[in-house]
């Protein structure tokens, strides 16, 4: 985050933003949806929940960091993060290129470079946003507010700037690491079915069970 008095604007506006788009579902909820919320939330402790860890094998290996794992099948209502999640654009990219969030988080788009982009997506998934131009320094934002979908972000004016949004109803996704090692953890026990997701392959999941205390073992292909 820069401390410029420019960001602190930008962070403002993104604040005026965000606020119009969260306080009316926030206020929507009913005295026993929110106690039940609550009580889905709480969070298990460690003992309670298992791991998954594993490898994520495919041929263009530089790709690997480009690649999300992540659970099918999870039941229960789960708080997206407080703090936004960023995706900047720097020397004519996006940064990161695949963002993996949980629905209801807010991304920050922080310009980085010293001219304009003009950042859209024809997605239903990102309501087809049209963020417009901002200049460096300055963030715009938006809240995902659809669940389990993926969204392409793209700038009009740079046709080679290109990233991804997935968005998902719970917490357990992750990037692979460059090795293509990943790992989800604080996962309640239970049947799940696992995939790995680019944005060049489609796979088949694999089932798993996570037991408590365990850390279950999938390497997977795409
Ligand atoms: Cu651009």
């Amino acid at each position: 985050m820069r401390e410029t008095t420019d960001t602190e604007k930008g962070i403002e506006t993104m604040i005026g933003i965000a606020s119009k788009r969260v306080l009316p579902s926030f206020f929507r909820l009913s005295g026993s949806l929110a106690l039940a919320s609550f009580l889905l939330l709480s969070p298990l402790l460690a003992e309670e929940t298992g791991n998954i860890e594993g490898m994520v094998d495919m041929t263009k290996t530089k790709e690997l960091p480009n690649v999300v794992v992540y659970l099918k099948g999870v039941k229960g209502d789960f708080k997206p993060p407080d703090l936004p999640s960023e995706m900047s654009q720097r020397g004519l990219q996006f940064i990161p290129k695949v963002l993996p969030i949980m629905v209801g988080t807010t991304v920050n788009f922080l310009n980085l470079d010293p001219i304009l982009h003009d950042v859209f997506s024809p997605d239903a998934c990102a309501e087809r946003l049209n963020l417009g131009t901002w200049p460096k320094d300055i963030i715009r934002s938006f809240r995902f507010n659809n669940r389990n979908c993926r969204s392409v972000l793209l700038c009009n004016i740079h046709p080679g700037m290109e990233a991804w949004v997935l968005v998902f109803d719970h917490p357990f996704f992750t990037k692979c690491m460059d090795s293509g090692r990943y790992r989800i953890s604080n996962i309640p026990p239970g049947s799940y079915e696992i995939r790995a997701w680019h944005k060049k392959f489609k796979k088949k999941g694999v089932k798993i069970d996570v037991e408590a205390g365990k850390t279950a073992k999938v390497n997977l292909t795409l």
